[in-house]
């Protein structure tokens, strides 16, 4: 039997799922972004996957004026590896979405492996009234929204990210059918493995929170990308932490943060990014698993360093 690897701790801090209404504790500016970013690496989170707000009301914003306001500070304060995202916000075009990753050449950059409607919409009836005039028309207009990554897209932003700055990817697929598109792009060698690919549950147009499903997404996994890939586990809001568990005790990975859950436990709010990242890494522990450093990873991922970015 081969030995479980260490556990790799992916924090995603703030998002572009959630609005301000929705937790006090969801951090917004660039000071709140790199606090909690900063605490969730100390707490064993060694991949911090980064969006920024507008610091005036919380709305996602593309700009990387903003990100550059908290990206040197983290990378200063801790070894964690910076994973910026290219998902970016609602309404945000692919260029716009791209624009910090390409003027920083990080790491690591998000890679959404499809296009897919993305519901957020139901949220509007739980909250009632909001704090920001933007909020309920960024849900509500989800409707009819459809989160855009077509083959041409996501070959764009490869060839872009690799070629310009050796940037690797955490692989996003919220469906079957994004690992068939993977394979696609593994196949004619765009994408060049070790693939760290991030399994998704329970986004509203993406495959359900029903362990079935992550069975069949993993067994598919492995039987396309075989030892070429790593995989890890997030699921949106309650489903977060069950399924980071299962995903540990199976030899997987797992990612928490704001950005996919709001929650501690039952009805109570997480007062940070690093409550959840110390919860899971107590969980992790207690399955006499251990977790892995931020030196560790960038070996697995083949990851080209810290010194090698523009920030
Ligand atoms: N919000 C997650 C479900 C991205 O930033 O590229 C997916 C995500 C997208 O992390
Ligand atoms: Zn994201």
């Amino acid at each position: 039997m081969t030995k479980q690897r260490k556990v790799i701790i992916t924090c995603a801090v703030t998002g572009a799922i959630h609005v301000p209404t929705m937790s006090p504790h969801l951090p917004i500016t660039p000071d709140e972004i790199a606090t909690q970013a900063i605490d969730a690496a100390v707490a064993g989170a060694s991949i911090l996957h980064l969006h920024a707000r507008n610091p005036q009301n919380g709305r996602p914003t593309p700009d990387p004026a903003v990100f550059m306001q908290f990206l040197p500070r983290i990378k200063e304060a801790c070894n964690s590896i910076i994973n910026i995202t290219t998902g970016g916000g609602l309404g945000m075009t692919v260029e716009e979405r791209i624009a910090t990753a390409v003027t920083t050449g990080p790491e690591m950059a998000s890679l959404n492996m499809g296009s897919i409607n993305f519901g957020l919409f139901p949220i509007v009836e739980k909250l009632g009234s909001f704090k920001y005039k933007w909020e309920k028309p960024y849900l509500d207009n989800t409707r009819d929204f459809i989160f855009r990554n077509s083959f041409a897209d996501i070959e764009k932003i490869v060839r872009t990210l690799t070629e310009e700055h050796g940037t690797r990817f955490e692989l996003e697929c919220y469906d079957m059918g994004h690992l068939y598109n993977l394979a696609y792009f593994a196949d004619c060698g765009v994408i060049k493995p070790p693939l760290f690919i991030q399994l998704i549950f329970g986004i509203m147009g993406g495959i359900g929170p029903d362990i079935d499903n992550l069975l069949h997404m993993h067994n598919t996994a492995r039987k396309l990308f075989g030892d070429e890939h790593e995989w890890s586990v997030l699921a949106a809001g309650r489903f977060q932490q069950s399924f980071c568990t299962h995903a540990a005790m199976m030899g997987g990975n797992i990612r928490v943060g704001l950005e996919d859950s709001l929650y501690i436990a039952k009805g109570k709010l997480a007062r940070s990014n690093a409550d959840q990242v110390r919860k899971l890494r107590g969980i992790v522990e207690a399955l006499s698993l251990e977790v892995a450093t931020p030196d560790e990873v960038r070996e697995r991922l083949q990851l080209k360093g810290g010194a090698g970015v523009n920030f």
